[in-house]
């Protein structure tokens, strides 16, 4: 019996098996592939799939970085409904961070933490707040901290600050490289259908804008990241898209590396009936990722919004990386999330031991800094 004959007998939802045999010849599953694994309940049979497809692309590798996250701002001007964490101005609870605030604070966990290579800057569009103001966070953080990588800004905050200046994305863009801008975070997919993105986030870029955004990017030698924010009211086949348009914006430019579908955390949101989402379906959205986003090299379980368990198990599940250290997380802890704000790099490298995959700890681009074999 050949691997293939074998894995092929271990699919027990006889459905699952034409995908099975097109995951095994390498061929790209369809739209009704995707629904058909997500109404699937054979569990182990999906998980199967996408972890073959995930050794295929990382053997036995999985991946952490240390990081920091650094939120300037949570007054916003946008509407998301689905967002615990904005405020206006004059809220109780509103803030705003200097730039010496954000050096200081990044200061300190360098201090805590010489290993960081990265900084992950992201908040609100601040409505007095310039394109200068948002340079000028990306030019003190380069100065005064050359060797770490500036992850920053969604496509959301590009077009604000393209918006504000009167700058086309591309010259923003081109600005915030020259400061020391080092790739853009994935934040703002959400879903893009339009008729549940007007929904969710009536006022935000369309999905078609974000992805122009990102496209843009990679022509510049910027590398980026991809998210879907499910669990609210977005369908399978919202889900299935979302990711396929993904697919074929890669298919374009290669400037993705890693997609990261964010679990749903309804807490202190305007999405009415929305709940929490369920460890099944979470698995089950890594994994149908990992299966339809052949061109995407990383598929990222994010501990912070799948908490720990779900998080390691993931890693059996499609996912090959599992976010880094992070320490200050506010925009999932507003909205519910409970797996805390920082976690070591011991614990860390133990989740993926655990898993019987070998740690490896990368920087941003997924350069190798140390393999815990
Ligand atoms: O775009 C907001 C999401 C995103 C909620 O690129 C919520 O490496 C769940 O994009 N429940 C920001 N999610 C976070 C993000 C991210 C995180 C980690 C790594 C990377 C990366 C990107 O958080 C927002 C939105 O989709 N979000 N509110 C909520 N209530």
């Amino acid at each position: 019996m050949s691997v293939n004959e074998l894995n092929l007998s271990l699919i027990k939802d006889k459905e699952l098996i034409p995908i099975a045999e097109k995951v095994f010849e390498g061929e790209r599953l369809s739209f009704d592939d995707g629904l058909k694994l997500f109404n699937s309940f054979d569990i182990h049979s999906i998980g199967l799939l996408a972890d073959f497809v995930c050794q295929k692309k990382n053997g036995n590798f999985a991946y952490f970085n240390v990081n920091v996250h650094i939120t300037p701002t949570n007054i916003c001007v946008g509407t998301c409904k689905f967002c615990a964490f904005k405020k206006r101005k004059g809220d109780k609870g509103a803030y705003e961070l200097s730039v010496d605030e954000i050096i200081r604070k990044i200061r300190k966990y360098m201090s805590e933490n010489p290993s960081l290579t990265e900084v992950h800057i992201v908040g609100g569009l601040h409505p007095d707040w310039d394109f200068e103001d948002y340079l000028l966070i990306v030019k003190a953080v380069k100065e005064e901290f050359p060797n770490i990588h500036i992850k920053a800004f969604t496509a959301e905050e590009i077009v604000y600050m393209a918006k504000k200046s009167g700058l086309s994305v591309k010259d923003v863009l081109e600005r915030l490289i020259e400061a020391g801008l080092g790739s853009l975070p994935g934040g703002g997919g959400e879903i893009f259908n339009p008729e549940v993105r007007n929904r969710i986030c009536p006022d935000k870029i369309s999905g078609e804008e974000y992805l122009r955004v990102h496209k843009i990017a990679h022509g510049l030698g910027l590398k980026t990241n991809a998210t879907m924010l499910f669990g609210h009211i977005e369908s399978y086949e919202d889900r299935i898209q979302h990711l396929i348009l993904l697919r074929e914006a890669q298919d374009e430019t290669n400037g993705f590396q890693t997609f990261i579908p964010l679990a749903f955390h309804p807490l202190n949101t305007e999405i009415p009936g929305a709940n929490y989402t369920t460890g099944l379906d979470e698995l089950k959205t890594i994994a149908v990722s990992r299966l339809i986003l052949d061109n995407f090299p990383h598929i990222k379980a994010y501990w912070i919004m799948l908490g720990e368990k779900v998080a390691q198990i993931s890693l059996r599940f499609g996912a090959d990386d599992i976010d880094g250290t992070v320490v200050e997380e506010d925009i999932t802890r507003a909205a519910g999330a409970t797996a805390g704000q920082f976690i070591s790099k011991g614990r860390l490298i133990r989740l993926i031991k655990e898993v019987g995959k070998v740690p490896v700890e990368r920087d941003t681009l997924y350069n190798v800094l140390k393999v815990y074999s």
